[in-house]
């Protein structure tokens, strides 16, 4: 699956007043925002692991709307998920997690081609220090605090999940994680 078409679906299913709060994951040239303080994002030179941890802070300033992070696998590991959990499950937070997992450091692959096209690592099959194979089971990582958690590999998986995903948010005070696999460009 590409990112903006995991966008698109999770852009559908949200409700008008959702907070998404992205970090290397969604793609909001394809999203629809009914209005401002929709979209959260950052610089990334810095701080990697802001997702997470915004998204539970929006959901304790105010439970009443959906606090949605997109994260990239690496984003989220850096945001420390395993405190990330077991924080939200303590205060009950409804936040939904969505992992987009390209098993790698994208940004750090594309710079690196970006600023040397011919170097020893962009003709390597795979760049080195870049690979975040053998993934981790993220969707294991959330089912450790208890929360409602799925991995998507099929496209047509993609909608129902989310859609159960957000009803199991809105209707309990419980957190969900969706693992999303998409492709790396
Ligand atoms: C503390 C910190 N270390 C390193 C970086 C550099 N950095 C920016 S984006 C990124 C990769 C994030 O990977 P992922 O979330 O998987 O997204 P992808 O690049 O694959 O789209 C890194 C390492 C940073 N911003 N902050």
């Amino acid at each position: 699956m590409s990112p903006a078409f995991v966008s698109k679906c999770l852009s559908d299913a949200l409700s008008d007043k959702a907070r998404v709060f992205s970090e290397l994951g969604c793609d909001p040239s394809v999203m629809t925002f009914a209005s401002s303080n929709r979209y959260f994002s950052y610089a990334l030179a810095g701080g990697l692991g802001w997702g997470l941890p915004a998204a539970l802070g929006a959901a304790l300033a105010n439970r009443d709307r959906l606090s949605v992070a997109c994260v990239g696998d690496g984003s989220y590991m850096f945001a420390n998920p395993v405190a990330c959990h077991q924080i939200a499950e303590a205060n009950e937070l409804p936040v939904l997690t969505v992992v987009f997992n390209n098993g790698v450091w994208n940004a750090v692959r594309k710079t690196t081609r970006m600023m040397y096209p011919t170097g020893k690592a962009a003709r390597m099959n795979t760049m080195p220090m870049t690979s975040l194979a053998p993934s981790p089971d993220y969707a294991m990582i959330a089912a450790a605090s208890r929360a409602w958690s799925a991995t998507v590999s099929d496209s047509r998986d993609l909608p129902v999940t989310i859609d159960e995903a957000l009803s199991v948010v809105a209707s309990g005070r419980r957190q969900a994680l969706v693992e999303v696999i998409v492709s790396q460009d």
